[in-house]
């Protein structure tokens, strides 16, 4: 059986791929187990600034495969606690996650690329949260995270009616951070994440924390919240190196720490 996630580490960066091409990349619980698994992995290895996930070029995910989920009843899905059991690793990391996605990332798919930091979309990517069609609503985040990104009108738009956003329309919405011609998604997206893993990678972190909790708290609470991550910034090496270095006109060379 071919393994349904592959890993490769690019200089500092972890990659992972989603590897199901005979079923667009449909995630059940061997791919999502894999996803966490290597995140952990990445996690655990200092020399990793970044993780890029990504699929193939027909598909980022068409979502949860829905014959291993036709069948499941409600105490099946609530005693396992689908989805929140292992899906949801990519959103606690600490270092960051950028999708590179090509063609569909619908429903869980979909879910799944906002889980990361960023979205990084081919111009063939197509964005979906389709799961209405199936009898079923969004269950990882659709419902949540797409009205932030996008706003409520067009959110309602998508999960009601199940239309695909394709890459232009998602870049316009603010789905999508950069959209990239397919042929360049993977080099363009490791450059972009060899470029944040080359920083400190404390500094990584507390910018990456202080983004995320622009939505979880109020705009004061977030402001002294950054404020107060920033003062204890002054602590780090990191940031004696890369002013000194600055002034002293050369690269950094920072130690992470
Ligand atoms: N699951 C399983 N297999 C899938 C799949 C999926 N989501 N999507 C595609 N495939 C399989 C197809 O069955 C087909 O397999 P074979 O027939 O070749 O064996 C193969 O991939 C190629 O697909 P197509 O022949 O359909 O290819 P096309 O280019 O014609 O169409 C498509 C591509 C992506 C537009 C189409 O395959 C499609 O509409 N797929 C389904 C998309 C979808 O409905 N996604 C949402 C899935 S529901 C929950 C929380 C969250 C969720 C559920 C529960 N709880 C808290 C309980 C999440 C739900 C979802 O994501």
């Amino acid at each position: 059986m071919s393994q349904v996630v592959l890993t490769e580490i690019h200089g500092k960066v972890g990659l992972i791929r989603i590897n199901r091409p005979e079923a667009m990349n449909a995630l059940n619980n061997d791919v999502v187990d894999g996803i966490a698994a290597a995140v952990d992995a990445f996690e655990a290895d200092e020399n990793i600034g970044c993780i890029v996930i990504t699929g193939n070029e027909k598909a980022f995910a068409a979502g949860a495969d829905i014959g291993f989920m036709k069948d499941f009843d409600y105490m099946h899905a609530y005693k396992t606690d689908f989805i929140t059991r292992n899906w949801e690793r990519i959103k606690t990391t600490r270092k960051p996650v950028i999708a590179a996605v090509a063609g569909f990332a619908l429903g869980g798919g979909c879910e799944m690329a906002m889980m990361c930091d960023m979205i990084f979309a081919a111009d063939t990517a197509k964005f979906g949260q389709p799961e209405i069609r199936l009898g079923t609503m969004p269950g990882a985040g659709g419902t949540q995270r797409l009205p932030r990104a996008i706003g409520k009108a067009k959110a309602m738009d998508m999960c009601l009616t199940a239309r695909m956003m394709d890459a232009a329309e998602a870049e316009k919405s603010g789905l999508v951070a950069r959209v990239i011609a397919a042929e360049q998604l993977m080099e363009e997206t490791m450059k972009a994440a060899q470029t944040i893993a080359g920083y400190s990678l404390p500094v990584i972190m507390m910018i990456k924390e202080s983004v995320n909790r622009a939505y979880e708290s109020s705009l004061n609470e977030g402001l002294l919240f950054e404020r107060r991550v920033f003062h204890s910034a002054f602590a780090l090496e990191d940031q004696k190196e890369g002013m000194a270095a600055f002034v002293e006109k050369r690269k950094p060379a920072f130690k992470n720490r």
